[in-house]
């Protein structure tokens, strides 16, 4: 029979011509510098390696090596010889040792995260960590064995289909063994135990059980699991067993109505994910998922997009546990290259392959912002369709879908090709203002009211550590994510045709090119800090839309600092009414939905204490929740990032006509050249500073169309803590001197 061992200790780790130092998987190379900025982070190629004896093997048995992640290419040698070459850092692999075995072996794995032109991800918005970050095992198999190798298959696929109506299920099960004569299939049910036997032709076993009055898998509501057992037979003997979990449920989705479970209407409202961690970078462990999924309960999301390519089987397997519905992908990302077209089918068929059972995945996500850097080509269209039947001919159940920029234009006809279609937007953070993504989806959707909308991103960045009273637009505080949240929780209860909607992100993760907001290295759009140790306040935002356990949150509570008499402080809840308290006295009650805005005049120190009470889920329920604040002269310096005043740099006034200001469009300062010589050093900074994407977009025409109409004052604004005050003072000072 099988046996799965764990192979994950006593590694010896190198980079080229350095000493080896022993380490233990899951494991990055790039936990430290991969999060601290300055996009240096090292990508070359390291080499892992691990002796072994030779394990006891019963005649005929073969032993697999496993790896469930290498980042993000890797060659495998046992004894020197080499036994396979994998590229894509997100996919599991398996390789067959037996044959190169020796009674001492000696397995190196070469892992390499260097830049080319092949392997996706190349560019994008996160850290390309380095490592054999998840975990290795070796599994020991008889002769006849069910299929490991191809495409990191588990061996058996499971396709249910439900009849609602009828409440029955036809479960296809199919199998893929070397060897073996036939395969039983148990499908144990709440009717009894179902066995059904098929022969195996070529090395294929399938056969289809019947579920009468299936149990379905509903989401959040009751995610029941069934779980299929396939053992391989030859004569009487069984040689082999593997068990797959599945679940039966229906997805639909109406271009004008949006998302149906088991055929009600169920919006799919949440957030992403990205899988890094302060400190750990990708090496994480179930502990770290177990923790994430809890988060993400917490804030009441229902589903997950699972950004930007294939996360640890552990993460889905807990999503179909807990009910929550994903959208997966595969990192084809930010800028087509001609030569990665092998690479974006290879990471597409192993990620269907692994992940096609888990009920949880209602979608494939062919790429994201995939025309951002370098427009929509014939080849990158080409690509497309390919990765679009490749999906419809693995996997006919399942829709596939696709991330698009902001700039890409509506008439594209990259937006075609699949079959559910997505905008990031983020007006309102780094361009444009917060009713332009209003516009923006109703413009989509009474262009294309046949096509199905997904609002993919949208986000804002938040330093936990800095506050003000007057939020606004790029100064990163906690006050104006909730200002951004607050109104794209509307816009997007006022659209229920958006199939899914996902915060980007649940979590502050690595993006080592960034240096914005007061901390390198980090793009700060989490809802909860990179540590996972903070809820912002905008958190609860969500949690009060979608969360069913009670609960009360005072805003503010590391804004304690203010500088003025009367000062706003903000409740968010799911109970109805709330009542504040200033220094145990009651300053008001209001009944009202999930915001509440409080007036409290402060003059020292003060204790406020709120208490809700209302309904929930039709039960009776309070909660409460204390924080202090106190009444300082000077707004505390420590709650700015530098840019202190970032409203009115310059009144209309001060300014002399005739000249070129900071007020002109982007497009009439880039039309003279003496103007567009002082601002486009300036652009380049403030691009710099958010990493390679940012950079690499600058000449995208529609980008460059869309800038062109906007004052060039909230463009600096936008550009947050890149351009100091200072410097955009003399910049308008030298535009002065240019006579229009
Ligand atoms: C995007 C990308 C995502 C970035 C995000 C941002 O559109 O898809 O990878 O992290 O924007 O924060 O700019």
């Amino acid at each position: 029979m099988r046996t799965v061992t764990p192979f994950n200790e006593h590694w010896l780790f190198h980079k080229p011509d350095e000493e080896k130092t022993p380490v233990d998987l899951p494991h990055t190379w790039n936990a430290k510098d991969g999060q601290d900025g300055g996009n240096d982070y090292w990508r070359g190629t390291a080499y892992y390696e691990k002796q072994f004896k030779k394990p006891a093997l019963q005649f005929g048995e073969r032993v697999f090596l496993e790896i469930n992640g290498a980042a993000m290419s890797a060659s495998v040698r046992l004894n020197g010889q080499l036994l396979t070459e994998h590229a894509g850092g997100y996919s599991a692999f398996r390789t067959d040792l037996t044959d190169a075995l020796q009674d001492d072996n000696l397995l190196e794995i070469a892992v390499d995260n260097s830049e080319n032109d092949r392997v996706y991800p190349q560019m994008a918005d996160f850290t390309f960590y380095g490592g054999l970050y998840r975990s290795v095992n070796l599994i020991t198999v008889p002769s006849a064995h069910f299929e490991l190798v191809k495409d990191g298959t588990p061996g058996i696929r499971v396709t249910p289909l439900v009849d609602l109506e009828k409440k029955c299920a036809e479960v296809t099960v199919t199998a893929w063994a070397t060897g073996g004569d036939r395969v039983v299939f148990t499908l144990p049910a709440e009717d009894g135990e179902k066995i059904l036997t098929s022969e195996l032709h070529d090395g294929i076993a399938e056969v289809v059980f019947t579920l009468e009055n299936v149990h379905l898998w509903d989401g959040l509501c009751d995610p029941y699991l069934y779980c299929v057992k396939a053992e391989l037979c030859s004569g009487d003997t069984v040689s082999d067993c593997i068990f797959s979990r599945f679940g039966c449920r229906v997805f639909e989705i109406d271009p004008e109505k949006g998302f149906f479970l088991n055929g009600r209407a169920y919006p799919l409202r949440g957030v992403s994910r990205h899988q890094d961690r302060l400190g750990l970078g990708n090496a994480i462990t179930v502990k770290e998922h177990r923790e994430d999924i809890e988060i993400a309960l917490e804030i009441g999301a229902n589903t997950l997009r699972l950004a930007h390519y294939q996360h640890a089987q552990e993460f889905y397997d807990l999503c179909d546990e807990k009910g929550l519905i994903v959208w997966a992908e595969i990192p084809y990302i930010t800028r087509h290259m001609p030569n990665g077209r092998e690479n974006t089918i290879s990471q597409m068929r192993e990620l269907i392959t692994q992940c096609h059972h888990h009920p949880s995945i209602f979608c494939w996500g062919l790429s994201n912002e995939i025309s951002a850097s370098g427009g929509v080509t014939d080849d990158l269209l080409e690509n497309h369709r390919i990765l679009n039947e490749l999906c419809h001919k693995m996997d006919p159940t399942r829709p596939t879908t696709m991330a698009h920029a902001f700039m890409l234009e509506q008439e594209s006809p990259l937006i075609g090709i699949a079959d559910l279609g997505a905008y990031n937007l983020y007006f309102g953070w780094y361009l444009g203002e917060l009713e332009q993504n209003d516009s923006f989806l109703d413009e989509y959707h009474e262009k294309f009211p046949e096509r199905p909308l997904g609002f993919s991103e949208y986000g804002a960045d938040a330093n936990p550590a800095f506050h003000s009273s007057a939020p606004e637009r790029s100064d990163y505080t906690e006050e104006y994510q909730c200002v951004y949240h607050e109104h794209l929780l509307q816009c997007i209860e006022e659209r229920p045709y958006l199939f899914a909607t996902h915060v980007w992100n649940l979590f502050d993760f690595a993006a080592d090119g960034r240096d914005e907001g007061g901390k390198n290295g980090q793009n700060q759009k989490g809802l909860v800090t990179f540590d996972r140790k903070t809820r912002k306040d905008a958190f609860y935002l969500y949690k009060a839309a979608w969360s069913q356990e009670p609960f009360v949150h005072l805003c503010g509570s590391r804004y304690a600092d203010r500088a003025e008499e009367v000062t706003e402080v903000k409740v968010y809840s799911n109970l109805g009414r709330v009542s504040l308290y200033v220094d145990g006295k009651l300053l008001e009650t209001q009944e009202g939905r999930r915001i509440f805005r409080f007036r409290v005049p402060i003059t020292g120190e003060h204790e406020l204490h709120v208490t809700a009470e209302g309904s929930l889920s039709g039960a009776a329920a309070t909660a409460e929740d204390t924080m202090r604040i106190r009444r300082v002269s000077e707004p505390n310096p420590a709650y700015f990032f530098g840019k202190k005043k970032v409203v009115n740099w310059f009144d209309k006034e001060d300014l002399k006509e005739g000249f070129f200001s900071i007020h002109d469009t982007f497009g009439e300062l880039m039309s003279n050249p003496a103007a567009a010589a002082v601002v486009g050093p300036i652009m380049q900074k403030a691009r710099d500073s958010r990493g390679d994407v940012a950079k690499s977009t600058a000449d995208n025409p529609n980008l460059q169309k869309m800038m062109a109409s906007m004052r060039f004052d909230s463009m600096l604004k936008a550009a947050g803590d890149a351009i100091p005050e200072e410097a955009v003072r003399a910049m308008n000072a030298a535009l002065q001197r240019i006579p229009k």
